[in-house]
């Protein structure tokens, strides 16, 4: 049996520096926002910080060796700024050595490296001169991005500026469920606005120094309204799409905010952000998208009723909102299964994402599925197996997900699996595990999963879609 996805597909998968290195002040790496939000009491679950997460730092090069068991024909993974260019100052060699060895590394095993700039780990220091809400913090994003290609420009061919701006503005600035934590409304705007413009500085500096594929990671849903004839709903829906995703699509895209958007958030002023020229820089030419999908989003804009399944987001405090102009959405439940994260199962939704999108906008570059995944409560059996059983179901029925919507005509070339390794999982810290490979948070023991087992079989094309 062989799957039949185009020749060339890239099989891959992916990580991101805070959630797996570890050596937080290690070969002169300072602080990011994620170190200096971890110590805030109540920030993130039981306390957990990145300080030592997995340990990748030191374990690379087996790391590097698991992925080459399992196949992987591409590896993400993102630098960390505060180790490329501790505090934003000069540019760390020690740092950047890291880099450079995994680079070498995955190169020797025949693995591509997809490099992220961005995976939500801020220098603190410039977060105390006001991080994203700050201008300045764009230009300061080009320059490292102009480091980061200067020491590896010559091997990585792939580069994504940003994974999922909107977590890194309006969850940090204004859910505040994520690092930083704030909680303005105005100031996630501002961020949101600064994110954009600094990709479009990073791409346009990353081109000029030679680089031929450059995009950007965003998380895209399907908005549904709860109740199709109630207009509250459809409106919800509405606006969900508008900040959830066009806010990010469309500047990149077409050139400009939605009119719709600046609507729902004229209250805060938005627009007062952005400068003339701005948007000619942000919208400056990508190569590829990538495409970070886990569950669509079923949209109220009714209140729940008082005995809703209430939130599970280990942070939540009432008033908090990372719905900027639209705060009174609600988000129903649904007869779904769902994953230890409280969310979704429906694959279907990444087949309609992937298909709604090259036909909304023709325009757009290839499509990669750059994260897609699952958190279970595994555990290790008897046999010293992880029998992730319900993982294993996930991942295959999006892979025959991705498959349907190429033969409806998606240009998708690529799915990496969200995560080679369970990991420091953000507010949920290491509560919820992603990995297709366990590991063991004593020991940093790793152990592949059913999960990955079958992934390579996929990967190897010992599997055809179920179609
Ligand atoms: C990805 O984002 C990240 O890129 C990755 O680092 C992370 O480990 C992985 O997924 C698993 O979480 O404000 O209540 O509406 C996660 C995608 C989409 C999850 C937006 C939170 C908003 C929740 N995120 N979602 S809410």
């Amino acid at each position: 049996m062989t799957n039949t996805f185009p020749p060339g597909f890239l099989w891959g998968s992916a990580t991101a520096a805070a959630q797996i290195e570890g050596a937080a002040h290690e070969d002169g790496k300072e602080d990011s926002i994620w170190d200096a939000y971890a110590r805030v009491p109540g920030a993130v679950a039981n306390g957990h910080t990145p300080e030592v997460a997995v340990d990748h730092y030191h374990r690379m090069p087996q790391d590097v060796a698991l992925m080459k068991r399992l196949g992987l024909g591409s590896y993400r993974f993102s630098t960390s700024w505060a180790r490329v260019k501790p505090g934003d100052r000069f540019v760390n060699g020690k740092g950047l050595d890291f880099y450079s060895r995994l680079v070498d590394e995955l190169l020797d095993a025949d693995i591509l490296p997809w490099l992220t700039l961005y995976h939500w780990d801020l220098p603190q220091a410039l977060e105390e001169k006001g991080g994203w809400t700050n201008r300045d913090t764009a230009y300061r994003f080009q320059d490292y991005a102009a480091a980061v290609y200067d020491r590896l420009g010559d091997r990585v061919q792939h580069w994504t500026t940003f994974n999922e701006p909107l977590c890194s503005s309006l969850i940090g600035y204004a859910g505040g469920e994520h690092a930083p934590g704030r909680q303005e409304p105005r100031a996630a705007l501002a961020a949101l606005h600064h994110q954009h413009l600094a990709h479009g500085l990073a791409t346009g500096v990353l081109r000029e120094l030679g680089a031929q594929n450059i995009g950007i990671t965003l998380n895209l849903t399907n908005a549904i309204p709860d109740d199709p004839e109630d207009e509250r709903d459809v409106d919800a829906a509405r606006r969900l799409d508008a900040l959830w995703n066009r806010a990010f699509l469309e500047p990149i895209v077409l050139g400009r905010y939605p009119a719709d958007l600046l609507e729902d958030v004229a209250k805060y002023r938005f627009e007062e952000f952005v400068q003339q020229g701005d948007l000619e820089i942000i919208a400056a030419l990508i190569d590829f998208l990538g495409v970070n999908h886990y569950h669509d989003d079923n949209v109220s804009g009714r209140p729940l009723p008082e005995n809703a399944r209430p939130s599970l987001r280990p942070t939540d405090k009432p008033g908090r909102s990372p719905f900027v102009g639209s705060e009174h959405l609600t988000f129903p439940t649904r007869r779904l299964p769902r994953t230890a994260m409280d969310w979704e199962v429906n694959p279907d939704g990444l087949r309609t994402l992937l298909v709604r999108l090259g036909r909304e906008y023709p325009t757009l570059p290839p499509l990669y599925v750059t994260e897609n995944g699952a958190a279970y409560d595994d555990e290790v059996s008897e046999d010293g197996h992880v029998h992730d059983a319900q993982r294993t179901a996930y991942i295959r029925a999006h892979i025959d997900a991705v498959a349907a919507a190429i033969d409806e005509g998606a240009d998708v070339r690529g799915y990496f699996v969200w995560s080679l390794l369970d990991n420091f999982e953000w507010a949920w810290g290491y509560n919820k595990r992603f990995g297709i490979v366990r590991v063991d948070y004593r020991t940093q023991e790793r152990i592949i999963k059913d999960s990955g087992l079958e992934y390579a079989r996929i990967i190897a094309g010992e599997y055809a879609p179920s179609r």
